[in-house]
């Protein structure tokens, strides 16, 4: 997967592509990043992207023949290229989005700054809008970091062993059932003692009633898209009849 993020503040994204997950899988090739700062293609001695809004009003606006040059000198991968402007207008993203966008081979990411970019930009050169979610940013930049770590995740070989129950009981949509590890009793709460029985299958059985109790409470709206087995619909009514009793 190639990424290229376009961007006025190109330096917000170097630590973060150091580290962890993502930054090992761009050190092993699997990911590629470019990184363009949209100022290289600003004219003028004060290399502005920004300008005032016509019509009047608050705040600046990101001026479209930077992002448009800028947008230009990236080269395209191949006929699999997406470029995509993060915004509060976007699709939000979730975990199916994200496996579907990282079907493709190279996202362009465009990060918007100030009250946003000149629409002539949505309308000329833009795919898709993507969202990460409903609060206010101060620009796209972190958008496109939760983008690219969250698509990363899915590439193969990215997440090697390390593929966790996070990711297996999100994928299935359920919440994760509660990890514990030493000491057994910390404040003098203890651990549960069937994860200490080694009965493997007892142990999954918990564990899966556990998640699926987590996410009727605390995320409801998750059950309605989760992939749940007869088994599961079997100890969901488990738990709403014991949630009943006097
Ligand atoms: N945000 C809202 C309504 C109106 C404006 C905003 C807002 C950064 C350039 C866009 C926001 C949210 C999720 C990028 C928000 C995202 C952005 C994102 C974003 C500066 C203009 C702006 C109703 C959502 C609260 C500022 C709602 N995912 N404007 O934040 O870029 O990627």
């Amino acid at each position: 997967m190639k990424f290229d993020v376009l961007t006025i503040f190109p330096e917000m994204f170097s630590s973060f592509l150091r580290f962890g997950v993502l930054g090992r899988a761009i050190e092993n090739e699997l990911v590629d990043v470019g990184l363009v700062n949209i100022r290289d293609f600003a004219k003028g001695a004060h290399k502005t992207t920004d300008d005032r809004p016509y019509g009047g009003g608050e705040g600046m606006v990101m001026k479209a023949g930077p992002i448009h040059r800028a947008l230009n000198s990236v080269e395209r991968v191949n006929g699999r290229s997406l470029v995509a402007l993060l915004c509060p207008q976007g699709k939000r993203l979730d975990q199916p989005t994200a496996w579907e966008l990282s079907n493709w081979d190279q996202l362009i990411l465009i990060c918007g700054r100030y009250e946003g970019v000149d629409e002539r930009i949505r309308l000329t050169s833009i795919d898709r809008e993507l969202s990460i979610g409903d609060y206010v940013l101060s620009g796209g930049e972190l958008g496109a970091m939760v983008l690219m770590e969250v698509i990363s995740r899915l590439i193969p070989g990215v997440l090697g062993g390390e593929r966790s129950n996070i990711e297996d009981s999100f994928e299935e949509g359920l919440l994760e059932y509660p990890q514990y590890t030493r000491p057994r009793v910390f404040q003098e709460k203890e651990v549960p003692p069937v994860l200490l029985s080694g009965d493997h299958e007892k142990i999954r059985l918990w564990r899966r009633r556990a998640s699926l109790k987590r996410t009727a409470l605390k995320r409801p709206d998750l059950l309605a898209n989760a992939g749940l087995t007869s088994e599961d619909e079997r100890i969901l009514q488990e738990i709403k009849k014991d949630s009943e009793g006097p």
